[in-house]
């Protein structure tokens, strides 16, 4: 999977050197290339923003250095994304995007081509997303309710979470069925040795060898987990297989 990048700070994504994710780029994996979107100005400053029409405050970005930089990108990639008709998908983090989830990370990890338009300011100015339709696969998409500086930090979440589901950059990939949100709910506890801690005992049934009477416990705590800390990610009378209704608890 071909990931590019395009921000005014290129140093916060060197955090993709590092662990997973900067072992698959190395074994070529993931071809991951930051672009600095200043490369994209022709003014002696580099000038990336400007005061937003209408008034209010802080600064837009403009649209012009957007769309040559990823003009740029698109036309070097135009061969591999032809092969298959796709157009790359161009994600834009935005705390005013939809909501990036599991599903969301399994899907883009279906693509070929990935381009991460990291905003910073009061964002970007509106037009450049019209344009750029022509182009790419337009998605804006958010972390969740609260507000970064700029796109970066998320941007860097989601390439995590997307590079992680790409075939062969997790060593065991059994460790991607079994966790959190891959089925709609949180994770069970997970406890390892010693079997007895600080007068707390690992809870019995998990040294009882009986592998049966283990999936149906970690599924019964997978359900009173997110019940308890995220009853949003559960159907209003719940239908999961092999649940108990709330009075069973
Ligand atoms: Cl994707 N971007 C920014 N700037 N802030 C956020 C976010 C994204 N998600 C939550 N807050």
């Amino acid at each position: 999977m071909r990931i590019d990048v395009v921000t005014i700070f290129p140093e916060y994504l060197q955090a993709l050197d590092v662990s997973l994710i900067g072992k698959a780029r190395r074994e070529g994996l993931l071809d991951i290339r930051i672009h600095d979107l200043r490369d994209h100005t022709s003014d002696r400053h580099r000038t990336v923003d400007d005061t937003p029409y209408g008034g209010g405050a802080g600064m837009v970005m403009k649209p012009e250095p957007w769309a040559l930089a990823l003009e740029a990108i698109a036309a070097s990639a135009a061969d591999a994304d032809d092969a298959d008709g796709a157009r790359p998908v161009l994600l834009v983090p935005t705390p005013s995007g939809t909501l990036f989830r599991q599903s969301v990370a399994q899907e883009l990890a279906g693509a070929d081509h990935l381009v991460v338009a990291c905003g910073r300011y009061e964002g970007i100015d509106e037009r450049l997303f019209e344009w750029a339709a022509e182009l790419f696969e337009v998605r804006l998409v958010s972390l969740g309710d609260y507000v970064l500086n700029g796109g970066e930090v998320a941007a860097l979440a989601m390439i995590e979470a997307v590079g992680r589901l790409v075939p062969g950059v997790v060593g065991n990939p059994e460790s991607l069925v079994e966790e959190s949100h891959s089925d709609g709910l949180l994770e069970y506890p997970v406890y390892t040795k010693p079997s007895s801690w600080r007068e707390r005992d690992v809870p019995e049934i998990l040294l009882s060898g009986d592998h049966g009477r283990i999936a149906a416990w970690r599924h019964d705590q997978q359900l009173a987990r997110t019940r308890a800390r995220r009853p949003d990610l559960l159907p209003p009378e719940s239908t999961v297989p092999g649940d108990k209704t709330v009075s069973d608890l």
